[in-house]
């Protein structure tokens, strides 16, 4: 983390992350496991939740929002309207219920249409959560999975990542991928496509800042 003598004073822009997907693919999971540390094996449904934190991206600083959404068909206005609002979209889906990548397709349809025709193209990124469950667990990936990730990548032109919120497996990745592509104007911050470059090249990190055992208050993407 940059030095906190470095940092702008004021609390800078705001970057609005959005989690869509079916209920049960483990958008609330994923977020919990960011933000907490911690996993939950059982499901509550959630209507939707808003989660708050500063996060430094290199010398800059930006207030992080975090939306935990239905999942379900019975909120389409507020949906909507999340999606109008985003800076990126994680689009999840679950690898052990590949049903639940129709509800990704939709949902990516919906987004496509909503954020038609902008430049730089809003950020979505197609995580397949439950990896642990596949067969194999988190190892190499099965045909299914690499047809979907094909399908993500070259079909739809967002970019995918598995991960496990049980297993803790490329959830730190998942929020760094996301605020790696957002587009901020901020005087002092590489561009997108240089901040995934570092990331590649594994300098850039998410680390976790606040509070032990807690919930995360803010955290920092070098
Ligand atoms: N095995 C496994 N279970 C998970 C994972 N993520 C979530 N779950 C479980 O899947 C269920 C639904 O998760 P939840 O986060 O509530 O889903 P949401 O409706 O998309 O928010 C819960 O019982 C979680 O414990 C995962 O990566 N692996
Ligand atoms: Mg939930």
């Amino acid at each position: 983390m940059a030095p906190s003598q470095k940092h702008c004073e004021d609390p800078g822009p705001t970057v609005r992350l959005v989690f869509l997907g079916a209920a049960g693919v483990g958008k609330t999971a994923l977020i919990q496991r960011f933000l907490t540390g911690r996993f939950e094996s059982r499901h509550r449904r959630t209507v939707e939740e808003l989660h708050g934190l500063e996060c430094a991206l290199g010398p800059r600083r930006v207030s992080l929002e975090v939306l935990d959404t239905s999942g379900s068909y019975s909120f389409p206005a507020m949906r909507r309207l999340s999606i109008r609002r985003a800076h990126a979209v994680a689009l999840v889906f679950s690898l052990a219920e590949p049903d639940t990548f129709q509800e990704a397709r939709r949902l990516r349809d919906e987004v496509a249409a909503l954020r038609a025709g902008e430049d730089p193209p809003l950020p979505v990124l197609v995580v397949g959560n439950q990896a642990d469950l596949l067969p194999g667990g988190l190892g190499p990936r099965p045909p299914l999975a690499e047809h979907l990730a094909a399908t993500a990548e070259l079909e739809w032109g967002c970019s995918y990542l598995e991960t496990s919120a049980k297993q803790d497996y490329n959830v730190q990745r998942l929020f760094q991928d996301l605020l790696l592509q957002v587009p901020l104007p901020c005087p002092g911050l590489p561009s997108p496509a240089l901040r995934r470059r570092r990331w590649t090249e594994g300098q850039a990190r998410v680390a976790p800042q606040g509070h032990a055992g807690g919930k995360r208050a803010s955290c920092s993407v070098q």
